[in-house]
């Protein structure tokens, strides 16, 4: 079996989640579901970054130790995991005793092969993005991002990323697809080829955080740490991690593409071990048009959504709407108007006239075909040969395309109901109305595997109206069985005025 790698970036746990965290950790999720349907043996990891200035700060303001508060803020990623319906197979926290050992090994990994040395820093630090920047790169005395920044200066290991310039665009000029989109890419070569000065990589001035090996008084800058849980979550050094690390992917929002795309493959490829294959950066969401911001009080709650409308149809918007890799608007309109079109009317309604019919007009039973035609062996292949697009649309990051492409099995769907018109056939040929359901039913079947990635739970209801054992989820192939009851269906989506 072929393995498979996807992971989030863990959050920071200074504040409680919102729909950008969601959007990242749902495009995971289809991806590793989908790869789970084609047979991949996949692990999704995701989790949350504990450890930093920021979160001391946050723990301060709050009153409480920065481990109560750790704990606290942690669980509710936790839980929205779990509202969203998530797939993942591990949760890491910066702060177990596995990622810390698995970061102080590699720390010693790079100590060893001569990458770090002791120095003094003295420049700007951002709280806010944890990130040093240089003087030159300030705008308006603040970082380019628009947070604000502070003079540090103090005791610092440094690592040597000046020496990875050259290997890191070697590497990239070879391996194509290790940034993506190709935008991002270009975004990342320019910044390599502007010159790689040596990072601080530990800090004195605060003690949340991984003790360097061997000088207690520092504590591992907060992104290498983060970074390398990555690999303690396979068990690094100890496990056999390789497997799944040569086939890893980190999805990532565009603001952290450097951090992913030119320390951490630096510091892997110093320690001895390969660049993971693929960074994705995906782009950014607006609300109504404006900033997400908690003075502007316009953050969506993913939770409060999922209450609202159900997982799925949050899931459907976020992976349907946006084009993967692009910034994108959350309009309440737009969203509505989604659900309606797409799932209420399109995917709704063929499941309910179809089920709905064989419950009451075929005795609650999947009926026996009799001889296919054309029309019904082409609707009855078109998911089997949809598969390969989809594939491709997953493997090319479009992950917005995926529903696209299902949809139009739907609306053939929906068309050859109302070509074939089962309710007229009902009097005049019996026979013939068995096989008309009998395609519906299964090309249902099929549609409903291939929905799983996006809308598992309406997905799952309606193999199980179906009787399709849970084993056969995503057997593509397995035809479904004459005889077998059909439940009584509940309309699956709701629809919105
Ligand atoms: O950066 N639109 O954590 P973080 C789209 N701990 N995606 C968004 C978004 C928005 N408006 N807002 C946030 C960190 N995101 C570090 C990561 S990884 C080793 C360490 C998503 O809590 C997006 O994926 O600030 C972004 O990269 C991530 O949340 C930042 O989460």
């Amino acid at each position: 079996m072929k393995s498979f790698y996807i992971t989030t970036p863990i959050y920071y746990v200074n504040d409680k989640p919102h729909i950008g965290h969601a959007y990242t950790s749902l495009a995971c999720d289809m991806i590793a579901r989908f790869k789970h349907l084609d047979g991949y043996n996949v692990k999704f990891l995701t989790g949350t970054d504990e450890h930093g200035q920021k979160i001391e700060k946050a723990a301060a303001a709050n009153g409480v130790s920065p481990q109560e508060f750790v704990d606290e803020v942690s669980s509710s990623f936790r839980e929205l995991a779990k509202a969203l319906d998530l797939t993942n197979d591990d949760f890491i926290r910066t702060t177990e005793p596995r990622h810390k050992q698995a970061a102080q090994h590699l720390w010693n990994q790079l100590v060893a092969s001569g990458n770090i040395y002791l120095g003094e820093y003295a420049g700007w630090y951002a709280i806010r993005d944890e990130a040093f920047y240089q003087e030159d790169e300030l705008v308006n005395g603040k970082a380019p991002t628009g947070a604000e920044v502070e003079w540090v200066k103090e005791s610092s290991y440094f690592f040597k990323l000046s020496a990875w310039e050259e290997p890191l665009l070697e590497y990239y000029a070879k391996h194509p697809e290790a940034i993506q989109p190709e935008s991002r890419r270009n975004e990342v070569l320019r910044f390599i080829e502007g010159g790689l000065k040596d990072l601080s990589i530990s800090r004195t001035t605060l003690k949340w955080g991984i003790p360097v090996p061997g000088d207690p008084d520092h504590v591992m800058y907060v992104w290498l740490d983060a970074l390398t849980n990555y690999l303690s979550a396979l068990g690094y050094p100890k496990n056999d991690y390789q497997q799944y690390w040569d086939q890893a992917v980190h999805v990532v929002g565009k603001d952290i593409i450097r951090f992913h795309s030119v320390y951490w493959p630096a510091f892997l490829m110093a320690a001895g071990l390969t660049p993971p294959k693929t960074v994705f950066a995906h782009g950014w969401w607006t609300v109504e048009g404006e900033k997400m911001s908690k003075s502007l009080g316009n953050v969506i709650d993913p939770i409060e959504m999922i209450n609202t409308y159900g997982a799925d149809a949050f899931r459907y918007f976020l992976l349907r709407d946006l084009s993967f890799g692009q910034d994108g608007d959350f309009s309440k309109t737009s969203f509505i108007n989604l659900l309606n079109t797409d799932l209420a009317n399109a995917y709704g309604n063929l499941c309910q006239r179809v089920l709905s019919f064989i419950y009451k007009n075929a005795d609650a039973i999947i009926p026996t075909p009799a001889e296919f035609t054309e029309e019904d062996k082409a609707l009855l292949a078109m998911p089997k040969e949809m598969l390969p697009v989809l594939r491709g649309h997953i493997d090319h990051f479009h992950l917005h395309r995926y529903a696209e492409s299902v949809w139009q099995i739907i609306a053939e769907g929906n068309r050859y109901v109302d070509a074939q018109k089962p309710w007229s056939l009902k009097k005049e040929d019996p026979t013939r109305m068995a096989t008309v359901l009998y395609t519906l039913a299964d090309v249902i079947r099929q549609i409903a595997m291939l929905t799983q990635p996006i809308l598992p739970v309406a997905s799952s209801k309606i193999l199980t109206i179906l009787s399709v054992e849970k084993s056969d989820f995503t057997q593509l192939e397995v035809a479904l069985k004459p005889g077998l009851s059909v439940s009584e269906p509940q309309p699956l989506f709701a629809k919105y005025i």
